[in-house]
């Protein structure tokens, strides 16, 4: 992979965990740039997702992660297209529980899907808690 590649990848990223940060990582090897479009609170709503922590909350753990370079808010599903021109985007990532469901971004930029990190999850860290 060119190093020059500009990445994207999408999530709530929520209670964050070393299944977020391996996926980051390895994103992030694809190129030289890694954008994070972050699930708004509302999105996450309309996702059927209550997020622990708050959209700010869950932007400041993300900015401080060196994988990430930039943390840009996704507030809908359709707003992919317009990020990938927007941010000049080589490589669309999504773990791989996505496999297929945004092959259509490959007009736009080659679509990766990477296997997720077994064994964790932010639900089951919550469920683990609550035990
Ligand atoms: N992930 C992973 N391994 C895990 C858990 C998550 O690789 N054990 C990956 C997911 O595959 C996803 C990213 O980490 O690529 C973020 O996961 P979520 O926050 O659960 O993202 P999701 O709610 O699926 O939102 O438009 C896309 C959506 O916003 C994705």
């Amino acid at each position: 992979m060119s190093k020059k590649n500009v990445v994207i990848t999408y999530g709530t990223f929520d209670v964050l965990h070393y299944g977020h940060i391996n996926l980051l990582k390895r994103a992030k090897s694809l190129g030289c740039y890694l954008v994070v479009g972050l699930s708004t609170d509302e999105f996450n709503e309309r996702k059927g997702k209550k997020a622990f922590y708050t959209f700010n909350e869950r932007k400041q753990l993300l900015e401080s992660i060196k994988y990430v370079d930039e943390v840009i808010e996704e507030k809908c599903w359709e707003q992919k297209i317009t990020d990938l021109q927007k941010y000049h985007v080589d490589i669309f990532v999504m773990g791989n529980d996505w496999e297929g469901k945004f092959d259509f971004l490959s007009e736009y930029c080659k679509v990766t899907y990477l296997p997720r990190t077994q064994g964790i999850s932010s639900t089951m860290i919550r469920e683990s808690l609550q035990a």
